[in-house]
């Protein structure tokens, strides 16, 4: 039964029905199946497809653009279900996806999975200039700047933005975390930042390490 309904989550992603995405995904909900196995094995795995067949030049841009389209809607349907918090927040996070790059799914899970870690969240969207991660840390009271990235094009602009960190002086009152398809751990300490993580379970995890420290 609720492998069923997983399948009809990702085939309903995959041809970009939207209702058919929001209904089975509360369908979902009601048989009381775990918000994460929804997330990863219904909606993502949906996705994971799509990445497949666009890589192969079997769909182009407007199918992909219905089915993430599709995806946000799943994914409003879950987004409440992982907020449950106490009064007292985990840390505050700054995230947002780097200039050039207009790939916001991934950096909304991980931004869902901090709210729902009890996170407070502040979400600077898409294409994001250095000077807007610069002026959200000037502000203070900034625990982590997550740093997103889907295109090997946009990765570099990671650097720059804790490069002009480091030359306004507050570099060190944040920690950097970045994550997104092409980057690697690798990558992460070439440019000096604190944390890489390869999906957003791991991306809470190694924050609530950071801060612990
Ligand atoms: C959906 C999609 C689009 C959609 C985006 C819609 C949207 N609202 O996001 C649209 C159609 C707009 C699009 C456009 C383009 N795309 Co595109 N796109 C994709 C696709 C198919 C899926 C990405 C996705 O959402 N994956 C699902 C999510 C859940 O995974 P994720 O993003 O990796 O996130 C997880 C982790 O990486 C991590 N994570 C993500 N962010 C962060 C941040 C932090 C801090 C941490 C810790 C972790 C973390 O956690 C997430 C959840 O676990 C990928 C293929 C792929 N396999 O990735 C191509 C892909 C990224 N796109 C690609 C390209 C080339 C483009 C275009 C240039 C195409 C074009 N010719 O115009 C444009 C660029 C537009 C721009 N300037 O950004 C290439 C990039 C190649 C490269 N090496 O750079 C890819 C890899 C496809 C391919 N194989 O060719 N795209």
């Amino acid at each position: 039964m609720g492998e069923t309904v997983l399948k009809d989550i990702k085939d309903a992603l995959m041809k970009g029905d939207r209702a058919g995405v929001v209904a089975f995904t509360k369908c979902a909900l009601e048989q009381g199946m775990a918000v994460k196995d929804i997330l990863d094995k219904g909606l993502i795995a949906g996705m994971e497809i799509i990445g497949n067949k666009f890589k192969c030049n079997e769909i182009f841009i407007p199918e992909v653009l219905i089915s993430a389209k599709a995806m946000h809607a799943g994914m409003a349907i879950l987004e409440p279900q992982f907020i449950s918090c106490g009064i007292k927040p985990a840390g505050k996070v700054v995230i947002g996806t780097v200039k050039g790059d207009l790939h916001d799914i991934g950096k909304n899970i991980v931004s869902m999975m901090f709210k729902g870690a009890c996170f407070e969240v502040a979400d600077l969207g898409i294409d994001v200039p250095v000077e807007k991660f610069v002026d959200a840390a000037k502000k203070g009271g900034i625990d982590v700047i997550a740093m997103s990235s889907l295109l090997t094009t946009s990765m570099n602009s990671m650097k720059e933005t804790i490069k002009a960190l480091e030359r306004s002086g507050i570099r060190d009152k944040v920690k950097i975390m970045v994550g997104g398809a092409p980057v690697t751990q690798d990558f992460a300490n070439s440019i000096g930042a604190d944390a890489y993580a390869k999906d957003a379970a791991t991306a809470v995890d190694k924050a609530k390490e950071m801060l612990k420290r």
